[in-house]
């Protein structure tokens, strides 16, 4: 399937040290096809502003996008509440996730590992996420 929604999802609040690194995959993706994310690649995202109502529109546009969405990539080297309440959302409306990982930095929550529906992709460097990402998107 060409131009595929994709739903890029990597940390916001949870930290934007791999900020640069989702800028290039998503860059990657958008080669072929759509990413209704590519904000979470920006490396000049505001994170002071807050509220209430303004994260309640983030809440209902994310959740739209992600059940408009043919597939959710996931960058979790660095963790991310927000990454993982959108891989259970994901996983509850049948959307397949496919989760990178740089397992020389991190061990994945087992509550990811564990669970067979998350398609898993433990990398060492970062070439081989482009090489998952052709198989994944072809
Ligand atoms: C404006 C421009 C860029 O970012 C903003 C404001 N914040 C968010 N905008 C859109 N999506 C967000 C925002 N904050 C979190 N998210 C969603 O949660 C993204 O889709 C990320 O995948 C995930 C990150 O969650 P946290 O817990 O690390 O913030």
């Amino acid at each position: 399937m060409a131009n595929k929604k994709i739903y890029f999802a990597g940390s916001i609040r949870g930290g934007r040290v791999d900020a640069d690194l989702y800028r290039r995959i998503i860059d990657y993706i958008q080669r072929t096809d759509v990413v209704l994310t590519e904000h979470v690649g920006n490396s000049n995202l505001c994170l002071t502003e807050q509220g209430r109502e303004r994260d309640a529109r983030i809440y209902n546009q994310d959740t739209a996008w992600l059940r408009e969405s043919d597939m959710l990539i996931g960058e979790c080297t660095c963790p991310s509440l927000g990454v993982g309440y959108e891989l259970a959302y994901a996983e509850s409306h049948g959307i397949p996730c496919h989760i990178f990982y740089d397992r020389t930095k991190t061990q994945l929550s087992a509550m990811l590992t564990g669970n067979p529906y998350f398609n898993i992709h433990p990398y060492s460097t970062e070439d081989e996420i482009y090489h998952i990402l052709d198989q994944i998107l072809a």
